[in-house]
């Protein structure tokens, strides 16, 4: 299969996994995605934010920030997948027929926080397969900003959203050169339509993208079969940008 069979391949994949449950709106959760950003949760992550965390970048005026250092989730709600925190880190493992099925959408997103204008930090790191990836303003699994990070061989960022149950793939041209196996530290800036990511603190992106999404959920994505481990994960809320 070529490089470009496997990746459309890949993003199909993304598509029915997201796309079946998101379409017909029989699992989603209105409640998450009408939640308001409640200070309490935010201010509960007050430890790491403020420094206590041993490990990890930091990410300056970070609104929320687990570290998994109390072996829970508790901040975070499990849309698909199985997630849980082994060895102070959050693993998801995507359901083995997840693409066939459309039966999970493998993610899990922030509790209680929703944003336009978001700076994003963590380090994720593959263990099975290649893809593991962030979900931005998300509104339900229809509508939502996702950027997978893939290991090699394609060692490449893919850039996509789904809307309205459109799913749309902007980009995937951003090389990424990374193992399975090997930790990255991934650092992303989304204000307006402008998207910016660092990895390893090495600009990789920055442009502009129609997106479509406006305030919704922050969160981590699976794809398929995949496993991931993910840590000291930081979320600073941004303001409206300038006129
Ligand atoms: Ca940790």
């Amino acid at each position: 299969m070529s490089t470009l069979r496997i990746l459309n391949h890949a993003a199909l994949c993304l598509v029915g996994s997201l796309l079946l449950l998101g379409c017909d709106g029989a699992e989603q959760d209105s409640t998450m995605a009408a939640s308001p950003a409640k200070s309490s949760a935010i201010s509960s992550a007050a430890g790491f934010c403020g420094g206590a965390s041993t490990s990890g970048s930091w990410l300056e005026n970070a609104d929320f920030c687990d570290d998994f250092s109390d072996g829970t989730d508790t901040r975070w709600e499990r849309l698909g997948g199985s997630w849980e925190v082994v060895d102070n880190e959050y693993v998801g493992t995507g359901l083995p027929d997840a693409c066939a099925t459309g039966s999970s959408a493998d993610e899990t997103l922030i509790r209680d926080l929703r944003a336009q204008n978001v700076e994003m930090r963590l380090e994720m790191r593959s263990q099975q397969r290649v893809d593991k990836g962030i979900i931005l303003r998300s509104t339900g699994f229809g509508d939502q900003i996702a950027l997978n990070f893939r290991a090699d061989p394609f060692n490449d960022l893919v850039v996509q959203e789904l809307a309205g149950c459109q799913f749309i793939l902007f980009d995937s041209n951003t090389q990424i050169p990374h193992q399975v196996g090997q930790t990255i530290d991934v650092r992303v800036k989304l204000v307006g339509d402008q998207l910016t990511v660092w990895i390893d603190d090495r600009l990789v992106l920055d442009r502009s993208f129609p997106f479509r999404a406006r305030p919704g959920s922050v969160g981590l994505v699976v794809i398929d079969e995949g496993v991931t481990a993910f840590d000291n994960v930081q979320v600073a809320l941004l303001g409206d940008p300038p006129c």
